[in-house]
């Protein structure tokens, strides 16, 4: 593995740059994330691959430090100082009670959403995908997997290219490292793409095809489960000789949706068109009089699966919206209280 990279190797750009006055440039400097543990974080810089410590107001905040963030690092000691803007961020809500949003991958300008020719291809979960990638504003790619064991991938291609609108759409053997070089036109220098989708689809087969000729950068992409399988416990970033970086992740059993209407609605804007010839403005599109959407299915005009998929996604991204709105309320109210006691204490923070 390189041990130092340049600033524009790492992908750096006028949209970072501008962000740093004078005076962060003499507390700190600039590091790309290169891998996500817990609270260990590994970042590549000029100076080479360090570990830093993240303070615990940036660990626990919404949509917490993701592989592809870039920092500014204190020069002083490795501490991380503050996340940059960022250009993209793929997120989703965090599984579980907590009500957060998780960051998936930063500064992306691709989204390999990595499928296969079998039994894990739904159509529903491709547009599921789209949302989340419309919503960060990084560009979607279908990666269609395992054409080799299935007698023929060209329904699938089809399936997929139905849905897909301008999309791409590929399909491919990923254990045959020449079959990866269709993703070139989405790995020139300074770009940076993920790999995302279900556990065993071949997101870091694919990771390795691109990555082959660093051997020992990918023999730490892989460690053994109980079942002597290969998967992906963390998300890291590799550089690729033609200067793109790849990241794989590990397989989502559930990507939940965050506060993100109006993705669903840019993702589904045909069904959105057709929903202004409903006869009342409040349809809920299910059994309501005068109901376009309902009509275009009896016609064969529109198909159910995905006008049940649209009315899905955007009841969860509503919920989302609902239940952070109300996190952030008891959130401000333990605030205060704290504050108020604090004061009567005469301790810091009034
Ligand atoms: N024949 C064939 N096998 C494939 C293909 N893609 C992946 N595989 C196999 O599928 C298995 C799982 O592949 P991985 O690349 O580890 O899957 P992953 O998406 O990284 O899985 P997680 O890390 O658990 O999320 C491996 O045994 C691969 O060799 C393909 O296109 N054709
Ligand atoms: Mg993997
Ligand atoms: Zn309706």
């Amino acid at each position: 593995m390189h041990s130092e990279f340049s600033l524009d190797r790492l992908g750096w750009s006028a949209f970072y740059s501008q962000q740093l006055s004078l005076e962060d440039l003499s507390a700190g400097y600039p590091a790309r994330v290169s891998n996500v543990q817990r609270n260990l974080v590994t970042v590549l810089c000029e100076q080479g691959s360090l570990d830093v410590v993240v303070p615990p107001r940036l660990a626990t905040a919404d949509a917490a430090i993701a592989v592809g963030d870039w920092l500014l690092i204190e020069h002083e000691a490795p501490r991380v100082l503050r996340i940059l803007e960022r250009r993209s961020l793929v997120s989703r809500m965090a599984a579980g009670v907590e009500q957060r949003m998780q960051a998936i991958a930063a500064n992306l300008d691709t989204l390999f959403v990595v499928t296969s020719c079998n039994d894990d291809f739904n159509l529903s979960r491709l547009e599921r995908y789209f949302t989340v990638a419309k919503h960060a504003q990084v560009e979607p790619v279908i990666v269609l997997t395992k054409s080799d064991l299935c007698a023929d991938p060209a329904p699938f291609v089809a399936q997929a290219r139905s849905i897909a609108g301008d999309i791409g759409v590929l399909a491919l053997n990923a254990t045959a490292r020449t079959e990866a070089e269709a993703l070139a036109p989405w790995l020139g220098r300074g770009q940076t793409v993920a790999f995302v989708g279900s556990s065993g689809v071949g997101k870091s087969t694919l990771v390795n095809a691109l990555v082959a000729s660093e051997a020992q950068t990918t023999s730490g992409i892989r460690e053994h489960d109980a079942r002597g399988r290969h998967t992906t416990t963390s998300r890291q970033m590799f550089a690729l000789s033609s200067g793109a970086w790849v990241i794989d992740t590990p397989g989502m059993r559930e990507l939940k949706l965050g506060s993100m209407e109006d993705a669903v609605s840019a993702v589904f804007d045909d069904i959105e068109t057709l929903a202004r010839e409903c006869r009342f403005r409040d349809c809920r599109h299910r059994d309501d009089a005068g109901c376009a959407l309902q009509a275009a299915v009896v016609a064969s005009r529109l198909d159910a699966r995905r006008l049940d998929s649209y009315l899905k996604l955007l009841r969860e991204a509503e919920r989302a919206g609902q239940s952070i709105r109300e996190r952030r309320a008891i959130e401000r109210r333990w605030g205060r209280m704290h504050r108020h006691i604090t004061s009567r204490r005469g301790g810091p923070g009034t």
